[in-house]
C-alpha cells in the first residue's frame, strides 16, 4: 500500500537513495531539505515527489511540510562531528531543536511512525566488540551526544504521546553521491577519489584501525523497512564485518588497477582504532540478512562514478 512519506534531508547522501527506494516501492515523496549540504541534483524529476525547500528548525516550515503526511524519515542534520566540537551551539540547534521540532511536529500532525537518524557516534570509545545496542554510551563529541539525546528524546516522545519512533545509529555509510570535496567527506569517498587521480591515499595513523563500512543502499532499504514496522527504540545499521584502512586500499587498489602506496600521517585526535556494530537486533527486527560485501559495494561505487562521468548525473544515479 502507497502512503505519503516526508524526507527530512532527502537531497543529502543517505536522504537522497532513501528517497529513491521508496518512489521505487511506489510511495508518495516529500523531501524537505534547506540544501545548504543537500543537492538538488541528487534528486530525481519524478510524478510522486514533491520538493519543499525549508529548515528542520523551522516550525512553519515543519509544519507546511508535515501537512497530509502519514510517515517520516528525519535525516536533516548538521553532519560534521569537527564542527560539532568547534560550533557545538550551532551543531545542537541542527541536531536536537531541529529533531525536536520534527518530533513535536510528529505528533501534532498525527503522524504514526517517525524513523530518523542517529549514529555510532553515541558508543565512544567501545569497550567490547562488537558494539550492541545496550552498550554504555559515552559519545566523543557534541554530535555524539546530540544524536544520544534525541533518542532519549524520541522515546519521551513515544512515552508521552504513543509516537511510534525507530533510530538507526548509523555505522560508516558509504556509497555513490558522497562528495569527496565536502570537509566532511568519509574516508571511502576521499581514498576512491585519490585512486582515480594518481593520488597517494592519506592515511590518519598506522592504517591498521577498523570500520563496519555499509552500502548505502542498504540502509536505504532499512530505512524504507524501518517506516513499515512498528519497532521502538534503536537499531545499530551496520554489517558485523570489520575492515581496516590498509585492506581497503588493497581493495580498491585490485578494482581501480592501480598501485597507490598509502602517505602515512600522524593519528587524528579522538580518532578511535576499533568499531564495529552486533547486527542480531538488525537482522531480527528488519531482515538485513545479507549486507552488500565491501568488495562489491566499492564495485558499485566505482562503476556508478564511471557513469556519471560518461553520462552525467541523472543516467548515473543508482536503481
Ligand atoms: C564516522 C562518521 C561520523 C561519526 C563517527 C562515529 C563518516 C564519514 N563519519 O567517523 O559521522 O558517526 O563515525 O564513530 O562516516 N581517515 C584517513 N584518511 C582520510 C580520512 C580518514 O586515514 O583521508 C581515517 C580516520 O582517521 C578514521 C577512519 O579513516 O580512522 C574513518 O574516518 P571517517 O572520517 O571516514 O569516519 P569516522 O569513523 O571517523
Amino acid at each position: 500500500m502507497s502512503a505519503t512519506i516526508l524526507v527530512t534531508g532527502g537531497a543529502g547522501f543517505i536522504g537522497s537513495h532513501s528517497v529513491d527506494q521508496l518512489l521505487s516501492e511506489g510511495h508518495h515523496v516529500r523531501v524537505l531539505d534547506n540544501f545548504s549540504s543537500g543537492k538538488k541534483r541528487n534528486l530525481p524529476e519524478h510524478p510522486r515527489l514533491e520538493i519543499v525547500t525549508g529548515d528542520v528548525r523551522n516550525r512553519a516550515d515543519v509544519d507546511r511540510a508535515m501537512d497530509g503526511v502519514e510517515r517520516c524519515l528525519h535525516l536533516a542534520a548538521q553532519v560534521s562531528v569537527a564542527r560539532s566540537v568547534s560550533h557545538p551551539d550551532e551543531s545542537a540547534q541542527h541536531n536536537v531543536m531541529g529533531t525536536l521540532q520534527v518530533l513535536h511536529a510528529a505528533c501534532r500532525h498525527g503522524l504514526s511512525r517517525v524513523v530518523y537518524a542517529s549514529s555510532a557516534a553515541v558508543y565512544g570509545t567501545p569497550e567490547n566488540l562488537p558494539l550492541s545496542e545496550g552498550a554504555r554510551l559515552r559519545p566523543l563529541s557534541p554530535y555524539g551526544l546530540e544524536k544520544w539525546i534525541n533518542e532519549r528524546y524520541a522515546s519521551l516522545q513515544h512515552q508521552l504521546h504513543g509516537l511510534s519512533t525507530l533510530g538507526f545509529r548509523y555505522f560508516n555509510v558509504y556509497g555513490p553521491r558522497q562528495d569527496p570535496q565536502s570537509p566532511y567527506a568519509g574516508v571511502i569517498a576521499l581514498f576512491v577519489d585519490a585512486l582515480r587521480h594518481n593520488r597517494s591515499p592519506t592515511v590518519f595513523g598506522d592504517g591498521g584501525q577498523t570500520r563496519d563500512f555499509v552500502f548505502v543502499a542498504d540502509v536505504a532499504r532499512m530505512n524504507a523497512r524501518a517506516l513499515f514496522s512498528e519497532h521502538q527504540g534503536v537499531c545499530n545499521l551496520a554489517t558485523g564485518k570489520a575492515s581496516s584502512l590498509l585492506d581497503l586500499i588493497a581493495a580498491l587498489n585490485t578494482l581501480l588497477e592501480s598501485q597507490q602506496v598509502p602517505r602515512f600521517d600522524a593519528p587524528r585526535s579522538e580518532d578511535i582504532r576499533h568499531s564495529l556494530g552486533a547486527t542480531a537486533r538488525l537482522h531480527k527486527w528488519f531482515g538485513l540478512k545479507e549486507p552488500r560485501s565491501l568488495e562489491d559495494g566499492l564495485k558499485a561505487l566505482i562503476e556508478h562514478d564511471a557513469r556519471w562521468t560518461a553520462q552525467g548525473p541523472q543516467e548515473g544515479q543508482m536503481a
